[in-house]
């Protein structure tokens, strides 16, 4: 067990006694895209996917149990969680009290330092967070794999944000039992070369997507004739992103991200009706990524579920690269990210 490990199990509470628990995690980025699930309930994806998870935008969560309550507090930057959300919360902790054999009701207080439901992955560092925070004040004691197992089933992509630096998240094997299919799919730490990648986000539009990202992936699968054709392709996208990793060869990592997401967005645009994320805004930074690129800086553009563009690139090149999008995109808000650390029990004791 690595030190990384180590600390997402700081003082769990003794099995089967009420506790209380903090734990941050960061968002990560998919270099190669989680796009589709095969099982709704279980969060099986139909692809792999890999990531980076972020040094900015943290997600802080406190869960404290509480033996009285009736019913799971649920508070999102200081403000009672409603509707879908507070669902989903809840939802959650059910899952985790099942596996605790625990009763007892939550309180749970969340920071979200990035706005939420932009596309900009807060519901990755949101139950990555959760997971590890709920999972330590009812007393599971996971370890690292089983908490992104647990993290997944609040959001897919947060099963990789468990893990710092650069996550797989493996589908899972189907053997025909869903324990097997459950257990299977989890994310995991994959080796990279040497490389000093930033991304380079540029928030066009901080406001909430019109379209979850659930519903646009089910949309994508059940009526978009390109799915299929992408999800190959995305296989060989994987394999060629983990040889560039090992490497260290931004270029390659790049290009084959820019593609995979593109080609996401592709099976998007082809669904009936049409889910479309992508923003005149989103095209103008578009542009500056490949003037960036032909003037000789490797730069590389990925998006996600909403119209905010991700610019992968060395952190030498960072600033320039922020410009250049700040430029293209004015009133937008730029952020420089590199690799950051997975997700971790806070100290309670201060
Ligand atoms: C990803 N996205 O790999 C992809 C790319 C958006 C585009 O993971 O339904 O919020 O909760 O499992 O994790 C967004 O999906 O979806 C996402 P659910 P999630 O990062």
């Amino acid at each position: 067990m690595n030190a990384e490990h180590r600390t997402t199990l700081v003082r769990p509470p003794a099995r089967g006694t009420a506790g209380s628990a903090t734990a941050v995690a960061y968002p990560n980025i998919a270099l190669i895209k989680y796009w589709g699930k095969r099982d709704e309930r279980l969060v099986l994806p139909v692809t792999d996917s890999l990531s980076m998870t972020l040094d900015i935008f943290p997600t802080t969560t406190r869960v404290r149990l509480d033996p009285g309550a009736e019913h799971d507090e649920v508070t999102l930057n200081g403000v009672p969680a409603t509707g879908e959300a507070q669902r989903r919360v809840v939802a959650f902790l059910e899952l985790v009290r099942e596996q605790a054999g625990l009763p007892q009701r939550a309180v749970v207080d969340t920071g979200n330092t990035v706005p939420t439901g932009a596309g900009l992955a807060s519901s990755a560092s949101g139950f990555a967070a959760l997971a590890v925070a709920a999972g330590a004040a009812y007393g599971l004691g996971l370890d690292a794999t089983a908490l992104s197992r647990l993290a997944r089933r609040g959001s897919g992509s947060a099963s990789r944000s468990v893990f710092g630096g650069f996550a797989i998240w493996h589908a899972g094997r189907d053997t025909g039992t869903a324990t097997d299919a459950d257990l299977s799919s989890y994310a995991e730490p994959v080796p990279a070369g040497e490389l000093d990648p930033a991304l380079v986000i540029a928030v066009v539009d901080a406001g909430p997507k019109a379209v979850s990202s659930r519903e646009a992936m089910r949309r994508t699968v059940d009526t978009s004739p390109l799915y299929g054709p992408w999800a190959a392709s995305s296989k060989e996208d994987l394999l060629g992103m983990r040889g560039a990793l090992r490497r260290g060869d931004l270029d390659a990592m790049g290009e084959i991200a820019e593609r995979n997401a593109l080609g996401m967005h592709a099976t998007m645009l082809a669904a009936r009706p049409a889910v479309r994320y992508l923003s005149p805004a989103t095209l103008t930074v578009l542009d500056s990524v490949l003037r960036l690129r032909r003037d000789g800086v490797p730069a590389y553009a990925t998006m996600d579920a909403g119209p905010n563009v991700k610019v992968l690139c060395h952190r030498a090149d960072a600033d320039r690269v922020a410009a250049a999008v700040r430029g293209a995109a004015p009133g937008s808000s730029v952020h420089i990210a590199g690799p950051g650390q997975g997700a971790r029990l806070l100290d309670e004791r201060g």
